[in-house]
């Protein structure tokens, strides 16, 4: 869309008021879902899109190397076996574009375009206590009215892309990874800068490095990695999918983290140190997140079991990096495996090997500033560069809904109440805002403890079933009491701060935003515990929630 096309858009809606049943922000995986679920029960429903097509994290994450962590045949929708017998997966973790063809080949199936508003964002939103509706401002200067409002803004997708100072001094392109252009962008021959080793910054790495002229990659926390095995499905593995649908659909509700695979019920203690060797070999084997996510549960709380796990994953990384000046560099001892996003890859360590990649330690000299000609770090060295990769991550869970400026009972504001605490009920809903229902939000499993397609899905499902409930019995007004959910911030705090994951800096803690609350961002009581909690409140009639 071009600027002029803005501007007329923006002058066309400029104070013109449409009233919905519900409004939904988003058309990612659960922004597409919400708007098919809502539309199903007969309600009058729109979801407002930033991006000009579906997709969410999949239409904006286009970086070189983008790829999803979990197996194709757990990263879908369950709502139509239909749609899922038709669908083809290529491979077991695919790349970007088929993940956001798949969105879009459900977008055009399920005929969802007709109600998505493209290019356009959501700026802010305020309850209005006399009508008991919520009045939401898009950046075209329209108004819609609406007695629902979801959020279905991601959980990643308000990027950190202002990360240094001088940024706009710079010569070359700065692209941050969730705000990849569409266009090919050159990189053979270039002097490249990446910024950040997250999950993102090893898939950007491994995937560029054989193309461009010299890589600095400004890396200053070392992470702990797992091979991803990726190997493309035949007609058999797809057919066992197609025939296992119903099975696994069951499957994922009910494990720890929203995946097919759970722990094995092996407990540590009992086993000799050679049974655990070959079970952490086994696993390690299978080269998936199984390996985070299935060996035993006490490596989240217990030192002594989190040790012997990450000496492990040590070790695998050091028969891999022969050297030791580099090993020491790219071997994590400061915190333990998996008290934050474990990344998959593939020959990401043997991208350092080449001559035309080098590590910049920035824990040592950290960045200063970014200059005409380059980054330059806290030594005074001025790392020249042609292009500059912001790999830096997000603002995640708040950071989608408090860039907005959404204004709840009393005028309260979102962002200020979580600027100094971050709260929910359950991650679904806010105390002192009726009728906004969050998913992928704070203090819900999603992203961090989730296979997202699983959380996602749930959630839409909770927050429809009880729209459904308010119509039926013609209720106006659904808000959490300030009881139920000190509550579950309680129960969120005492599950959280018994595992060694808050004693790491991470996105997971907020850490990596100045002056953001420290509180691990999602539930990690399981997925199938974080249902079994959202199904009793819906059995319950939504006890500890006002309604009128
Ligand atoms: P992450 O996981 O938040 O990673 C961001 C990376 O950027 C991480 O290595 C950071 O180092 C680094 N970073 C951020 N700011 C700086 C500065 N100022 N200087 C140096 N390095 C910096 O984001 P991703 O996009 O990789 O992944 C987010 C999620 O997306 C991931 O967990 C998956 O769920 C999908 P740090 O570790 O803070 O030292």
């Amino acid at each position: 869309m071009t600027t002029s096309t803005v501007a007329t858009k923006a002058a066309d809606m400029q104070g013109k008021v449409t009233t919905f049943d519900a409004v939904v922000i988003g058309a990612g995986v659960a922004g597409m879902y919400q708007l098919y679920r809502l539309r199903q029960q007969g309600l009058k429903v729109v979801a407002i899109e930033a991006g000009s097509a579906v997709g969410g994290t999949w239409y904006w994450n286009r970086y070189p190397g983008a790829r999803v962590d979990s197996q194709a045949y757990i990263y879908q929708y369950w709502f139509s076996e239909e749609l899922a017998k038709e669908w083809n997966w290529s491979e077991r973790f695919p790349a970007q574009p088929e993940t956001e063809a798949y969105l879009n080949f459900i977008a055009d199936r399920c005929d969802l375009r007709k109600d998505i508003r493209f290019n356009t964002r959501v700026v802010g939103a305020r309850f209005d206590e006399a009508t008991n509706r919520w009045q939401i401002r898009t950046d075209a200067g329209e108004v819609l009215d609406a007695k629902y409002f979801v959020s279905c803004a991601g959980m990643l997708s308000a990027p950190l892309t202002s990360t240094f100072p001088g940024q706009e001094t710079f010569k070359g392109p700065i692209f941050h990874t969730a705000r990849w252009p569409k266009e090919p962008v050159q990189l053979a021959g270039k002097r490249v800068g990446v910024v950040g080793t997250g999950a993102t910054g090893i898939q950007v790495i491994q995937t560029i490095a054989s193309q461009v002229g010299h890589m600095k990659v400004f890396m200053r926390t070392p992470q702990y990695i797992i091979p991803m095995r990726n190997h493309k499905y035949g007609d058999s593995d797809r057919a066992a999918q197609k025939e296992g649908f119903q099975d696994m659909r069951q499957r994922v509700q009910r494990t720890f983290a929203g995946f097919d695979y759970d722990f094995a019920g092996d407990s540590f203690y009992d086993m000799t140190p050679e049974a655990r060797r070959e079970l952490m070999e086994k696993v390690w084997a299978d080269g998936s997140l199984s390996f985070w996510l299935t060996l035993y549960p006490e490596m989240f709380t217990d030192q002594k079991v989190n040790d012997e796990v990450s000496e492990f994953v040590r070790e695998k990384m050091r028969e891999r990096i022969k050297d030791p000046v580099l090993a020491e560099k790219l071997i994590p001892t400061s915190y333990g495996f998996g008290t934050h996003r474990v990344p998959l890859e593939t020959q990401f360590l043997e991208a350092f090997l080449r001559p035309n990649v080098e590590i910049v330690d920035v824990k040592a000299s950290p960045i200063v500033c970014v200059t005409p000609e380059g980054v330059k770090t806290a030594d005074g060295k001025i790392h020249e560069l042609d292009v500059l990769i912001l790999a830096t991550g997000f603002d995640a869970g708040s950071g989608a809904l408090t860039r907005m400026d959404i204004r709840g009972r009393g005028g309260r504001s979102l962002t200020e109440d979580w600027n100094k605490d971050i709260r929910s009920t359950m991650g679904l809903m806010v105390n002192g805002y009726p009728n906004l229902f969050t998913t992928a939000a704070p203090l819900a499993p999603s992203a961090a403890f989730c296979n997202m397609t699983t959380c996602l899905q749930q959630q839409v499902d909770w927050v429809t079933d009880c729209i459904q409930y308010m119509e039926s019995h013609d209720l106006k007004v659904i808000e959490p009491t300030k009881e139920t959910e000190d509550k579950w911030v309680e129960h969120h705090d005492e599950i959280a701060n018994a595992t060694l994951v808050t004693k790491t800096d991470s996105w997971y803690m907020g850490s990596n935003v100045d002056g953001k609350p420290r509180r691990l961002l999602s539930y990690i009581g399981g997925v199938g515990t974080y249902r079994q909690k959202c199904d009793e409140v819906t059995a319950s009639s939504y006890a500890g929630f006002r309604m009128r």
